[in-house]
């Protein structure tokens, strides 16, 4: 087809030319966790991995947790994709995500020794990625601080409550330009020595009281760098090629809108973007490639860490979220802090990553209330807010609109179907479905063994 020529103030700036005709490429299926974290990322990916080829992280890095029970055996997740486990399944982590290699081969040993098969064969990591060193972390011995621990101490009351696996200064030395990435691990060795003595000197001026032993991390880096070569490519051609092959490839979202740095409720929030751009830039996908965008959403809310929670209960019901849904931080064993079901919160998240379906978990965890009650606005001086307060003592400031909906006191756990759900788990469902109108279509999921029922 002739395309015609483009004009600009009269002027004609390019001649007619051919259009090239695009090849038909498959879209990519996107996991995102639509509250504060821990929505069930992992087990959503987990039953949706066992369809697809390729599986990819796009951002964040072992701050993240992810469970999956799979025939008893349960699988905790940090860096790796959850989706690893399917067997048939291509693992990537992407450019976006910082790798901290210890925690890394740590995390891979310890799922192997539960049955986690043939990984060798699968993981893919990309050569852009970004390291996380030690120095970044806190270190666990106690015998010195590292950095984002020293940071954490140094903000005192006004703490973050990261997880002080060093994503905030990986990401921040990726920003200043003085980052290493894994492809200067694997490229002149010289040059990484460089790299890394600049970098490590860059910190111990900020932090005096920070303790590098420059000499002994390179060599260790050495044998790091051999152990991870074979795993090592360019993600980004890899992942183009699948796709023109028509492979089905998935993302797995780590953390989750609300503490995504530019969307969330910042400063308490992650250093990197956990809502739909990240997982462009965080794997070099265009946006035309993105097809269904599943916003995994528990039927409470939970945080872990510090920060605003306009619908947090501190009270009995909190105490029987939390322990009722084992609500423990899976990398810090902290426990999360428990509320209602926010709406407004959903809304917004659903703006900011435009979710074509939604998957509901840990209804059950309902299962004894009463009365269920749900945050269906946020007001200022009574005056309902028309949009998501950007600053973090406003939101923590907010008034809050509660609908109360009458519990199903009854157990949901073994159910497979919607329809042979309680009347009043249904409407519990069908009120959110109402409240935030997301286009995507009903579909029942079973998964059989200890997994539990979901609705997309
Ligand atoms: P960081 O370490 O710099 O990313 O911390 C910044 C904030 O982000 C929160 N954050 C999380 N929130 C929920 N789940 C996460 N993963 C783990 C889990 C958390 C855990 O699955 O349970 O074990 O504590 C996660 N990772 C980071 C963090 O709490 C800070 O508020
Ligand atoms: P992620 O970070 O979003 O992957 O979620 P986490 O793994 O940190 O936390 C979710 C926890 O809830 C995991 O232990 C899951 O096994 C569990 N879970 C997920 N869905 C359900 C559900 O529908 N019911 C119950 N009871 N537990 C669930
Ligand atoms: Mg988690």
């Amino acid at each position: 087809m002739v395309e015609r020529a483009v004009e600009m103030n009269g002027q004609v700036l390019g001649s007619p030319r051919k259009r090239v005709k695009r090849d038909p490429v498959s879209k990519v299926t996107v996991v995102l966790g639509a509250q504060w974290g821990d929505e069930g990322k992992g087990k959503v990916v987990d039953m949706l991995a066992t369809e697809v080829d390729v599986v990819c992280r796009c951002q964040g890095g072992n701050n993240a947790g992810h469970t999956v029970v799979v025939d008893r055996t349960e699988y905790d997740f940090h860096l790796l994709p959850s989706g690893i486990i399917n067997p048939k399944c291509k693992s990537v982590i992407g450019n976006g995500v910082v790798i901290h290699l210890p925690g890394l081969f740590d995390e891979l040993e310890k799922n192997e020794a539960k049955g986690l098969a043939n990984w060798e064969d699968r993981l893919l990591i990309s050569d852009r990625a970004h390291i996380v060193f030690d120095f970044h972390q806190v270190c666990s011995n106690g015998h010195f601080l590292q950095v984002d621990g020293l940071q954490e101490l140094e903000k005192g009351q006004k703490s973050l409550g990261t997880t002080k696996k060093g994503i905030g200064p990986t990401y921040s030395s990726k920003a200043t330009r003085n980052g290493i990435r894994v492809a200067d691990l694997l490229g002149d060795f010289d040059q990484f020595i460089e790299k890394f003595q600049s970098l490590a000197s860059v910190y111990q001026r900020m932090f005096p009281d920070l303790q590098v032993n420059v000499e002994a991390e390179i060599v260790r880096y050495k044998a790091y760098a051999e152990r991870v070569r074979p795993y090592v490519v360019d993600t980004v051609s890899y992942l183009h090629s699948a796709l023109k092959k028509g492979q089905s490839v998935l993302v797995e979202g780590a953390n989750a809108a609300m503490l995504d740095i530019d969307f969330g409720t910042y400063p308490y929030v992650t250093s990197s973007n956990c809502s739909i751009g990240g997982v462009c830039t965080g794997l070099g996908l265009p946006p035309c490639h993105i097809g269904e965008v599943i916003g995994v959403v528990k039927a409470y809310t939970t945080r872990v860490g510090d920060g605003p929670f306009p619908s947090e209960l501190k009270d009995e019901v909190g105490e029987l979220l939390q322990t009722r849904g084992s609500e423990v931080g899976v990398t810090t064993k902290r426990k999360r802090r428990c509320g209602w079901l926010d709406i407004p919160l959903l809304q917004y998240t659903a703006l900011v990553n435009g979710y074509s379906a939604l998957c509901l978990t840990k209804l059950d965890i309902l299962d004894t209330l009463s009365e269920i009650k749900m945050v269906v606005a946020y007001k200022k001086k009574g005056k309902v807010l028309d949009y998501f307060p950007a600053n973090a003592a406003e939101v923590g400031r907010v008034e809050v609109e509660y609908e109360t909906l009458p519990g199903w006191n009854s157990n949901i756990e073994n159910i497979r179907e919607y329809d042979k759900l309680p009347e009043c788990a249904r409407k519990y469902v069908e009120r959110i479905e109402d409240l935030l109108q997301i286009p995507g279509e009903s579909r029942t999921f079973s998964s059989g063994g200890s997994k539990r029922m979901f609705r997309i």
